[in-house]
């Protein structure tokens, strides 16, 4: 008898701990286990770090792509443009990888030579390359056991590659072309899209030229950058919301089409991000910024039908037109953007008792919740736990209909089944790119709000990753093809930004808070980091036309 209790006992108990484990997979919202071991969870990450980064050595070193898959590399120039190696120096920093970033730091010093006749795109050089090498300068002298105070190594490759990338500013409006060709400097109109260039891409250069600018006084950095901002402002879109693609020789806008993902993202990051690098110098950016966050809420968010989620639709035909429900992966970076622009980068505890708060930044804290759980609905929704490339959502007709921002919102129903029906993968957006931008959210998200829920939510990821992205053999990490199939068929390729964000993101989301404080430095796109520039070498070298300005 004592013997059959024990046994029930022990059975409830395990069905007991199952259901708990389950816990928090049953729900979009709050977890309730005991405390987690973070230092223990950050040294997993450096260790996927490290098992992506010796693959990448062991097979493909000094190669720009590597495919884990087939084990080998490839370039996308003759001689190779750092693009792994470069993009990856400030994260061996971070990590402290002492013995991997001396001998990528040698490759570097030895190998890197940016006079090639070749072709690149402006925008990616400039995040990936400039931003990975400023980054590097920055934290050699910031960081014990990293490097000297006078190492010069990394801000000279700078400064070459700055150099000739400015001939891509050489248009009649001063937006740069899409391509530069790296040892004739001639800028290179774009080979699609009618040879315009792309908004996010002409108006995501500012933060690596205006830092450079200010290390090197070299005001010309700070000027080609800063003046493309005016050109596309003086456009006066209305709700300073702009459509995706720009005529370099014009300066003006080729289409009606307006989306927080890709093409749009990051002119809407780099105009709060461009603010707080000048420590408030430059209020210029804060007031675009307020106004095209206005114009976010009032033409482009809207709610999903069954669990009222909040989702940034797109504007296929401009504003005034109806909305379509798909949100690429891309634009999860808003709701970082989102705090970090209310806050500063202030823990909000404490940026709520500061001068200026308002109801409006209480209001845009809470969408930043919101539209952070809906990201993390795009993975929590898959059978992979990872997200796709984009989500379609369940809105009805009068959600889609323009200004969505002046309806009222039905109240919250957060159930599972609920939820679920809200989030559609179609099959040719089923893929994974290894993507940062939800991870980044949750990085600023849990700097900036304290809530745990954004680190657990982040460890659900970094799980995901671990289970269905690491080759079979353990030698590194791959994209995958479909994020709905178990197991998910990868694809042969291993982006940088894996290495230069999304590892470094949940690296960062796992450290204490003090590590890289988000009042002192502010992420380039590329999660390359700066420091906030408190001293005033260069001011802001234009103004918006008054009637711009609504
Ligand atoms: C990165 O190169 C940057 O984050 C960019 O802003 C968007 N695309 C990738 C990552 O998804």
């Amino acid at each position: 008898m004592r013997r059959k209790a024990l046994v029930a006992g022990v059975f409830v108990l395990a069905a007991g701990l199952v259901l708990w484990q389950k816990l928090p997979q049953l729900e979009l919202g709050r977890y309730t286990s005991k405390p987690a071991d973070w230092d223990k969870r950050r040294e997993k990450v450096k260790e996927a770090f490290e098992s992506s980064w010796d693959a990448y050595s062991k097979y493909a070193w000094g190669q720009d792509q590597f495919h884990p898959i087939s084990k080998k590399g490839s370039q996308m120039s003759p001689d190779g443009l750092g693009w792994i190696i470069v993009d990856s120096l400030d994260t061996l920093m971070i990590m402290n990888l002492t013995d991997r970033l001396s001998t990528a730091r040698k490759w570097v010093q030895r190998s890197l030579n940016y006079d090639q006749d070749q072709d690149v795109n402006t925008f990616e050089t400039t995040i990936r390359m400039l931003g990975g090498l400023l980054s590097a300068h920055y934290l050699a002298s910031q960081l014990p056991d990293v490097s000297s105070r006078r190492d010069y190594v990394y801000l000279s490759k700078a400064v070459d590659l700055a150099d000739r990338l400015l001939g891509a500013y050489e248009s009649d409006s001063g937006i740069p072309y899409a391509s530069i060709n790296l040892r004739t400097m001639k800028g290179i109109p774009s080979h699609t899209d009618g040879g315009s260039s792309s908004t996010a891409e002409a108006a995501t250069l500012q933060m690596e030229m205006k830092y450079l600018a200010n290390l090197t006084r070299n005001e010309i950095y700070w000027r080609k950058a800063e003046k493309v901002m005016k050109v596309l402002d003086d456009n006066g879109m209305e709700g300073g919301l702009l459509p995706i693609f720009v005529n370099a020789q014009t300066g003006r806008f080729t289409s009606r089409e307006i989306r927080l993902g890709s093409r749009g993202d990051s002119y809407y990051e780099y105009l709060i991000k461009q603010y707080l690098q000048t420590s408030g110098q430059e209020p210029i950016y804060l007031e675009m910024w307020e106004q095209a966050l206005a114009g976010i809420q009032k033409h482009l968010i809207t709610t999903t039908q069954h669990s009222n989620l909040k989702f940034v639709a797109e504007l296929p035909n401009g504003i005034g037109s109806p909305l379509s429900p798909k949100m690429d992966h891309l634009v999860c970076f808003l709701p970082g953007s989102i705090a970090l622009g209310a806050t500063g980068g202030l823990p909000e505890a404490k940026a709520r008792k500061a001068p200026g708060w308002n109801a409006e930044k209480d209001q845009q804290m809470q969408l930043a919740r919101e539209l952070t759980k809906t990201c993390w609905g795009m993975y929590k929704v898959t059978e992979t736990g990872l997200a796709p490339e984009i989500a379609w959502f369940n809105a009805d007709n009068g959600a889609l209909q323009s200004t969505p921002g002046n309806r009222p919102l039905p109240a919250t129903r957060n159930s599972k089944a609920l939820w679920e029906k809200d989030y559609i993968v179609k099959p040719l957006d089923a893929h994974n790119l290894q993507r940062p931008e939800t991870v980044e959210s949750l990085f600023m998200m849990w700097r900036i709000t304290n809530d745990p829920i954004y680190r657990e939510w982040g460890w659900e990821i970094f799980k995901a990753f671990e289970k269905y992205t690491v080759l079979n053999d353990g030698e590194g990490h791959a994209s995958l093809n479909e994020v709905n199939s178990i197991p998910p068929p990868l694809r042969d390729n291993m982006e940088s930004f894996w290495l230069a964000e999304t590892l470094k993101y949940l690296y960062l989301l796992f450290s204490p808070n003090d590590f890289l404080p988000l009042t002192d430095v502010v992420f380039n796109t590329e999660a390359h980091i700066f420091p906030r520039i408190r001293q005033d070498k260069f001011q802001t070298g234009w103004e918006r036309i008054p009637s711009r300005r609504n």
